[in-house]
């Protein structure tokens, strides 16, 4: 059976596509870093299943920066595919953090095409790319072939990373694929990330644990699509007769006001008796509107999104409700 390894394997992303890829019946590898929390409750699940975890499913210590760790990691393992998903994922982060954004998101990207290249046996590498490339787009919505406008140092960062992938393919000929994706959410989204953010204390309020919520900017708008269904056509992608770049998008943009007011309703409550806004989550730029055109994936892939940024404002509140509730009674 194949074999996958990912970067990035303990995050959202990286939990729902080993999921997958082991449902598949795939050997999967993980690369982690090692920190001083080992808690990894994204994988939890896996590692309480005896036929999965250290038979199916390995981890191995590597930062991004570990180019030598990583290179023998690819050489014992011999990976089929390489899902390259780890990077520092906060867009507001990244103004505070900038150097070590560039360093693992950008560099880090190069530091494994260069390793590829040398391999006798490369695998497939897929690396997430983002709609952030494209900052203030002249166009809407946004394509494969929309210019690349970056105004964050995430932004920045995943440009460098994504033209690197197409250069390596178109270069050195490596079958190398940037998914280009537009935001998506689940109920193991990131707890810093807007729409988390907002049904969590949704939840919270309703079961009266706490009183306000409070963000920053609610100028933007966002395509938001289900996490689950962009890392099912990430792996599509990998079983193409020819490497590509593809958007992964649902087409319909939101507001954050839609957002709030989906997840509030769900709980029967109104989000304009408990939001705040505060300067501190405002950004030094903002990308004010993203909407993605997914026709591409759609024709080549055969994918198609499904679930909408409404549905997963209701799922992720009910997500949220149900495990502050399990908390609470095992407390
Ligand atoms: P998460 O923040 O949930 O996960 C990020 C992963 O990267 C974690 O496994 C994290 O490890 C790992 N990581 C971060 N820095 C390093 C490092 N220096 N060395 C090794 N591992 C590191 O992000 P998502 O799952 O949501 O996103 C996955 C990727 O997709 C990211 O690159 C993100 O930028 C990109 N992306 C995400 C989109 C989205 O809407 N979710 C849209 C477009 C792109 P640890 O658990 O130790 O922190
Ligand atoms: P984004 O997602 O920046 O699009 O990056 P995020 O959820 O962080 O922000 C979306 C929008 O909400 C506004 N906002 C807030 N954001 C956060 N995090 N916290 C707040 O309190 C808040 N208040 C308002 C933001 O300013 C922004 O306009 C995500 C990440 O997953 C990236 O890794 C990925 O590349 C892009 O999506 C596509």
């Amino acid at each position: 059976m194949p074999t996958a390894l990912l970067t990035g394997i303990t995050g959202q992303d990286g939990s729902y596509l080993t999921e997958q890829l082991l449902e598949k019946g795939y050997t999967v590898h993980g690369l982690v870093r090692r920190t001083s929390n080992t808690v990894r409750s994204r994988l939890d699940p896996l590692f309480h299943n005896k036929d999965v975890y250290n038979k199916r499913l390995f981890l191995h210590y590597a930062d991004l920066d570990d180019t030598t760790t990583i290179r023998r990691v690819l050489i014992k393992t011999q990976p089929d595919e390489l899902y390259h998903l780890a990077g520092q994922s906060h867009v507001g982060a990244s103004f505070e953090i900038p150097e070590s954004t560039c360093q693992f998101t950008g560099m880090g990207t190069l530091k494994i095409l260069e390793i590829l290249r040398d391999l006798e046996k490369q695998p497939r590498f897929l690396h997430i790319s983002s709609s952030e490339i494209f900052g203030r787009p002249d166009e809407s919505p946004q394509n494969e072939r929309t210019p690349m406008r970056p105004v964050t140092p995430y932004g920045v960062a995943k440009t460098f990373a994504t033209q690197m992938v197409q250069l390596y393919r178109e270069s050195f000929g490596l079958f190398a694929c940037n998914a280009i994706c537009f935001n998506h959410e689940s109920p193991r989204r990131g707890e810093s990330f807007v729409t988390r953010k907002i049904t969590k204390a949704a939840a919270e309020i309703s079961l009266g644990l706490q009183n306000e919520i409070v963000l920053g900017s609610l100028d933007a708008k966002r395509d938001w699509g289900s996490a689950p269904e962009y890392t099912a056509a990430m792996h599509l992608m990998l079983l193409q007769d020819t490497p590509d770049d593809y958007v992964l998008a649902t087409g319909k943009p939101h507001s954050i006001e839609d957002f709030l007011e989906a997840a509030f309703q769900s709980v029967h409550l109104d989000y304009r008796d408990y939001l705040r806004q505060d300067p501190k989550y405002m950004r030094p730029a903002e990308v004010t509107r993203l909407v993605g055109d997914s026709s591409h994936a759609q024709n080549q892939l055969g994918w198609s999104p499904t679930t909408t940024a409404l549905d997963l404002a209701r799922q992720m509140t009910t997500a949220d409700v149900a495990s502050l509730k399990r908390l609470a009674s095992s407390n």
